[in-house]
Parts: structure tokens; sequence; C-alpha cells
């Protein structure tokens, strides 16, 4: 089994317990259920943006731990300051130690930023949590659903006022799993297998991808030529987490 085919298995389980003990009902409730979602779409297409979406991410399978230490509302809010449009927070705990609390704390941080839900979706379930914790936007994985879940999903989404980016690897899963009904196509540039990030991945599968969407490059961004030169690829935004997470103060790397 892969990465990808343990965490979707144990999201599975995670998913179905967590549905037992806050019901879809009670998340309707929530306070920030009713709250007005931003648009990264406008956020990221807006003139001047920076197109950086800053990720809060303390380990990943693919690295370990890479930073436990520095607090998720100030990081996030440090983030912002140096000019982050968009942040990312992960909300997996078991592959990622992340919480739905963490985004929460960011929210209540940065009332203004959008945030999206950094999460394995699986269930629509976590949709409706995405919201009812102070997500805007929420990640859609290709390679974990079909082409007929992310459609479904989307309106879900979309009914909710959440905006929908749509992660894809490859020309095959841009081919079958791209639709209108998503905001933003993000092309991650680290193979899920090998865990080798190749920008080249971003630059060959721009073309392909229509410019009604908000075009993101994901992951292993290390230097502003790489941002430079994927900005006349035609990308508009920028997903990064490891280069800002591994230093002690990851909102000073960013404004480097
Ligand atoms: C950030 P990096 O290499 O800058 O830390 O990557 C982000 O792209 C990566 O965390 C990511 C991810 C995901 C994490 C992209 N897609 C899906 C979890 C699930």
């Amino acid at each position: 089994m892969d990465v990808l085919e343990r965490i979707i298995k144990r999201k599975r389980t995670e998913v179905d317990h967590q549905k037992t003990v806050v019901s879809q009902r009670e998340l309707e409730q929530r306070p920030l259920f009713n709250r007005q979602p931003l648009s990264a779409y406008d956020a990221l297409r807006r003139p001047g943006s920076s197109g950086i979406i800053a990720e809060f991410k303390r380990k990943s399978p693919s690295k370990g731990i890479i930073n436990d230490q520095v607090p998720v509302a100030e990081t996030t809010a440090g983030y912002v300051r140096a000019g982050a449009a968009c942040l990312s927070v992960l909300t997996d705990e078991p592959f990622f130690g992340g919480t739905s609390d963490d985004l929460m704390q960011a929210r209540q941080a940065n009332p203004s930023t959008p945030i999206i839900r950094k999460d394995f979706i699986i269930d629509p379930y976590q949709i409706v949590e995405a919201k009812a914790i102070g997500a805007d936007f929420i990640l859609l994985i290709a390679a974990c659903l079909t082409p007929e879940q992310v459609q479904e999903y989307s309106q879900v989404a979309h009914d909710l006022g959440l905006e929908v980016l749509l992660e894809v690897h490859d020309e095959e899963e841009l081919a079958s799993h791209l639709t209108e009904t998503v905001d933003l196509v993000g092309v991650n540039n680290r193979n899920l297998k090998t865990f080798v990030t190749d920008l080249s991945t971003s630059v060959r599968l721009s073309s392909l991808i229509p410019d009604s969407f908000v075009k993101i490059s994901e992951s292993g961004l290390q230097q502003a030529e790489s941002i430079l030169s994927l900005k006349q690829a035609g990308f508009q935004g920028f997903l990064i987490g490891e280069t800002f997470m591994k230093t002690a103060n990851p909102a000073l790397a960013l404004q480097q």
C-alpha cells in the first residue's frame, strides 16, 4: 500500500468515528458555520497580489517533523503581515500533525485572509466541517476521488459558499477530473509515490488548464526565481509550506 492509500484508509475510519461524535446538524449550529466565506479566487486574481499561499504544516510523511515549535496563530498572522495572499492549514492529525483547532485559531487571528482546509476530503461531512471551523476553500485531490465525486463535492462546497481547489499531478488526472465546477486548479509538483518534487510538472500542465481557473503551483518551491518563471508559465498562486516552516521564524522566511 502506498502512502496515499494508507492516508485514505485511516481517514475513512477517522471520519466515520467523527460523525458519531459530532453530527452534521451540530456542525451546522456552530457560530462559524454562518460566516460569509472569503474568495481565494478573487484574492489571487487581485492586481498586485503576491500569489503566495503560505502553509502551516508541522510534519509530513516525506519529511517527518518539520517544525513543532511555532504557534499557529502567530505564525499565520506573521505570514499575512509578510504579504501572503492566502493561508493553508493542514487539519490531518495522523500524518501531518494538524487539527481542526489549528484552523480555528488561524481563522481568529486572520479575519480577512482566505484559508484553505488542507486535508484529504473523502466525504461531504468534511466539507460541512470545513465551513464550521472557518475555512473559505477546500482541497479536492484527484488521486483520491472519482470524477463524479469531484463534481458532487464541488456542488456541496458551493452550496455552502466555499470555493474548491482541485489538485492534479499529471495529464491523465487533468483530463479525467477537471470540471467547470471547480474554481482553482493546483498542480502538485510532488510525486506522491516517490515524494520527489519537480517544478517542470507545473510548466508541462499549465497550458492544458483553461485560463478561467486560477492556476496554482504546489510543493517544492524554494526560490524567488522559480516563482517568477511559474508566473510566466501562467500561474497565479504558489503554495509553499516547508521552505517557510523549516525555519525558526516562518514569517520572516516569507518576507525574505
Ligand atoms: C506545500 P511544500 O513542498 O512547500 O511543503 O508543499 C504543499 O503543496 C503540500 O503540503 C501539499 C499537500 C497536498 C499536503 C500539496 N498537496 C495534499 C497534504 C495533502
